[in-house]
């Protein structure tokens, strides 16, 4: 079981959106012949980029899953999303890899999105190896992409091959560790060349290189490299290894994935120089039950356990939970303990996820991602594992969400339905937040742009068919005053029979911000009795939710009770209750009444480059900068921003900063409107009103 473990890769391909890795992945799977024809992107083929959302696009959305066997290897490996409307996918899928492939475009070179991914595949501590791709596409740059490398990610890259002829001359690869040159055919079967006459010279500057750095991996290596000047080629490869493995460099491959070039080496490469799971060592977490850390090495024999990095909501099918196994062997038909739910689950067959299919298997143990249906509790972030040995492995925060909208159903009265069934499209993607809010009755959703929500609502109608529209959410507006007075509240009824009556004094007056709502009974002498008083307060309240200026909620208001009267027969609760409300009707406006609207506190991280234009661009909204700090080369600002101005923030940060801004906004207060805008606020205010 040991040398299979030594032979199992497990790996994550990341790079900026449309570089490659979908056509990459399907690269490797027919060149493994794992499928039968090569997959495209472009016609929705592809195995991996399946989703009727993803065809629609041409580009991932979500994670996808699959594996192959190559030269007594068995790699399993997860397609990421390169866009940030879907970056919680890939990050997920970078938590539970054993190493990256980060695909890079050889026209584009190193991008916003590289570097994202680059940052996150640096917090793990996967070693990494780079595929330069679209090698034969006009103004494809080799040596750009590679300078790029070295000096936006500030890594250290190691070039183990060179690509043979430009743009739509690219005619094949040196591979500089093996020193010899290779064309390709549409299979990806490789046919060995002479090395051009012309590269000659370079290709042997570029081993000596990769020689050095193979060297300095290992003391024992060095030193035979110094004293004889050469090492054996399993001694290269062992330097390279170890080298990549210390995450000391970054191995540089190339290829065109439509074109099958470089595929095979690139698998080869794979298959040398990245970590098996024994490589990678222990996963690390902590007893539920006793508090203390606990180690797991990737040990078939060991107690299983297993993290759920990826849930997919079918309404037909149940949930399927995909999780990377870490420990021990799992069978079908059995059952896990989920720690995080402090519960059994038993579920069926066992699968392999395989892109758009997925294949049962007997077991599955460590390194493999696998895949069980309809578990009953288990959601993504949780560990699985025996009850015996319980553990729970850290799950990441989800991410926090940029843009907002208010989704409401096509039919009226489908509120609930429509609440429910994104509730479950949660499940399968926790970089959602659903709220409903009370003022504004919206049902609110948050995404982490506006093609993920778009694409989340295409979803909703596919799975539940359920039909949303997406509008600007409204703003919370309230209103409050700034002037106190006397009023009376009186409220009389005599028809005959039994009447009504009800008669109050109230003193209304503001509070300072935040005061809410406070209710002073000042009542002496009976004037109005014990029982009535209640009454009183909960006509004010209910007049309160819905303001004279502009129908909104009134905060922050003291009323005062002081004096009243009633009557023997005709006095009742219900006469109390209306006489409070009236009297604070007509007191409020009295009172100055005046609009207030939320105000957030947003921190935006940008370049320095663009820290005056961003500061410029929030001044013009409103904002009122708090502060800023520095954080290497990034400026992170901090200001208080009317909601109302920033309701679309993220295209405008994203498109003043080519992707390089990020931003995160939470309430913060109300504050009066300026009385310019109260008018025109107030004006459609009523306007909404009166169409309802
Ligand atoms: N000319 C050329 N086009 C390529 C190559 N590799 C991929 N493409 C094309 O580039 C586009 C994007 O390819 P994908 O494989 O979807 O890229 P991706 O990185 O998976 O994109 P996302 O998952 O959406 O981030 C598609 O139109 C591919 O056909 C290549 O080597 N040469
Ligand atoms: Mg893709």
């Amino acid at each position: 079981m040991a040398g299979k473990l030594d032979h199992l890769r497990n790996v994550a391909l990341v790079g900026h959106s449309g570089a490659g890795k979908t056509s990459v992945a399907e690269a490797m799977l027919f060149a493994a012949k794992a499928t039968s024809r090569l997959g495209k992107v472009d016609d929705g083929s592809s195995v991996l980029d399946f989703e009727a959302e993803e065809i629609k696009r041409h580009i991932s959305i979500a994670a996808a899953c699959h594996h192959f066997d190559w030269k007594k290897h068995a790699i399993h490996f997860v397609d990421t999303p390169g866009d940030d409307n879907f970056l919680a996918e890939t990050r997920a899928a970078l938590q539970v890899a054993d190493s990256a492939l980060v695909v890079v475009d050889a026209v584009d070179g190193v991008k916003v999105g590289t570097e994202k991914v680059w940052a996150t595949a640096e917090k793990y501590k996967l070693p990494r190896l780079i595929f330069i791709n679209k090698m034969e596409r006009e103004r494809a740059d080799f040596d750009k992409a590679v300078r790029e490398v070295r000096d936006i990610l500030k890594a250290k890259p190691v070039l183990l091959q060179m690509p043979i002829g430009r743009e739509a001359d690219f005619k094949g690869i040196v591979d500089l560790v093996a020193f010899k040159a290779y064309t390709f055919d549409a299979s990806g079967k490789a046919t060995e060349i002479a090395i051009p006459a012309d590269l000659k010279e370079e290709a042997e500057a570029q081993r000596s290189e990769l020689l050095n750095f193979a060297a300095e991996s290992d003391d024992v290596l060095i030193e035979k490299y110094l004293e004889e000047g050469q090492l054996s080629p399993e001694e290269v490869l062992q330097g390279l290894r170890l080298g990549t493995l210390a995450g000391n460099f970054v191995p540089v491959l190339c290829g065109a994935a439509p074109q099958m070039a470089g595929i095979s080496l690139l698998l080869d490469a794979i298959n040398a120089y990245l970590p098996s799971p024994t490589d990678r060592g222990p996963v690390t977490g902590v007893n539920p039950k006793t508090k203390a850390e606990v180690s797991l090495p990737p040990d078939p024999d060991g107690p299983f356990c297993a993290y759920v990095f990826k849930t997919v909501a079918d309404p037909y099918a149940g949930r399927l939970t995909i999780f990377r196994i870490y420990s021990g062997i799992l069978k079908s038909d059995s059952s896990f303990y989920n720690a995080n739910k402090e519960t059994m689950e038993r579920f069926g067959q066992l699968f392999l996820p395989e892109g758009k299919g997925q294949k049962s298997v007997e077991s599955a143990g460590p390194g493999v991602f696998a895949a069980v249906a309809k578990l009953k509790e288990t959601v993504t972030g949780d560990t699985l594992c025996e009850e015996a040995n319980p553990i729970i492995l850290p799950a990441p925060e989800p991410p926090k969400t940029v843009v907002t909208f208010a989704v409401e159903p096509k039919s009226r009265g489908d509120e609930d339905k429509v609440y429910s069934s994104i509730a479950r499209l949660i499940e399968e993607d926790p970089s959602l937040k659903l709220s409903r809010n009370a003022e504004t009755k919206e049902i609110l959703l948050s995404g982490m742009g506006q093609v993920h929500i778009e694409a989340t609502v295409e979803k909703l109608k596919r799975k539940f068919g359920v039909e949303v529209n997406l509008k600007t959410p409204k703003v919370p507006y309230r209103e409050t005053i700034k002037g106190r007075t006397k009023v009376q509240g009186k409220y009389k009824r005599q028809s005959g029979g039994r009447g009504q009556f009800g008669d109050t004094w109230l003193e209304i007056e503001p509070l300072p911000r935040g005061g809410g709502f406070e209710f002073v009974d000042k009542i002496v002498g009976g004037v109005i009795p014990k029982q009535y008083i209640p009454a009183v307060e909960k006509g004010i309240v209910e007049a309160m939710q819905e303001g004279e200026l502009a129908g909104c909620p009134v905060v922050d208001v003291k009323v005062t009770l002081y004096d009243g009267s009633f009557h023997e027969v005709d006095s009742s609760e219900m006469a109390f209750k209306i006489a409070g409300s009236m009297g604070f009707k007509k007191g409020y406006l009295a009172c100055q009444p005046t609009l207030l609207e939320p105000i957030m506190l947003m921190t935006v991280t940008v370049p320095e480059e663009f820290m005056g234009d961003i500061i410029g661009d929030l001044n013009g909204r409103r904002g009122r900068v708090l502060g800023v700090d520095a954080d290497g080369n990034l400026q992170i600002i901090k200001a208080n921003v009317p909601l109302a101005e920033v309701l679309h923030y993220q295209p405008d940060l994203t498109s003043k900063t080519g992707g390089r801004g990020t931003f995160e906004m939470e309430f913060s207060h109300y504050e009066e409107v300026p009385p310019a805008m109260a008018e025109k606020v107030i004006a459609q205010l009523k306007a909404e009103r009166e169409k309802e």
